[in-house]
């Protein structure tokens, strides 16, 4: 048989490019176990808290954040390797989010991969940025707000979305009593002006 050009891949070992001349490159594969499931009691963010879900890493694994509405406190969880969770990677008194008529948003505002949080005062619409850092966490505090007195009305009903598909999350308001919506679109940078 004469010999060819040929790329061979053997779906459990390894990958093989070859030419006339002889093999050019031979890639080995490492098994790599992931567990359909995974489970623990960890005991983390429980009553008084409130969970919520993004990628403040920017990993691309979704991360733990738990807020305390009482006094602010933050607490995240990165997901690890394995995209499994043991605990706090990052916590702070931050005191941000937690008088009354604040409510805590996540989403990535300014398009960098990593959720930011929002803080939407539903009394007069003002707005509190705070963008993750390259450490994935939030010890910058805010890094933008405006009183944009946007979506506090009755009936109003803040939500967070990419809509224009620029990456960057938007605000939309929506109206539960007429169905009226309303969308603000963020800038890169992460603010809304
Ligand atoms: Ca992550
Ligand atoms: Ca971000
Ligand atoms: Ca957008």
């Amino acid at each position: 048989m004469c010999s060819q050009n040929r790329l061979s891949i053997y779906y459990t070992t390894e990958m093989e490019i070859s030419r006339a001349t002889g093999v050019l490159l031979i890639l080995a594969f490492t098994a790599v176990a992931h567990s359909a499931r995974w489970e623990a009691n960890l005991g983390w963010c429980t009553a008084g808290s409130k969970f919520f879900l993004g990628d403040f890493n920017g990993d691309g694994k979704t991360d733990f954040l738990c807020h305390r509405p009482s006094d602010g406190y933050k607490w995240i969880a990165f997901a690890n390797s394995n995209s499994q969770f043991t605990g706090t990677s990052w916590q702070k008194a931050m005191g941000w989010c937690y008088h009354a008529g604040a409510e805590l948003h996540i989403g990535d505002f300014n398009c960098d991969g990593r959720s930011d949080m929002l803080c939407h005062d539903t009394n007069n619409g003002y707005k509190w940025v705070a963008l993750a850092n390259s450490n994935g966490d939030f010890s910058g505090g805010t890094s933008w707000k405006a009183p944009l007195g946007w979506c506090y009305h009755g009936g109003a009903e803040l939500h967070i979305g990419d809509f224009n598909g620029d990456r960057g999350d938007d605000m939309l308001c929506h109206d539960r009593n007429t169905g009226y919506k309303w969308i603000w679109y963020a800038s890169s940078s992460g603010s809304f002006i």
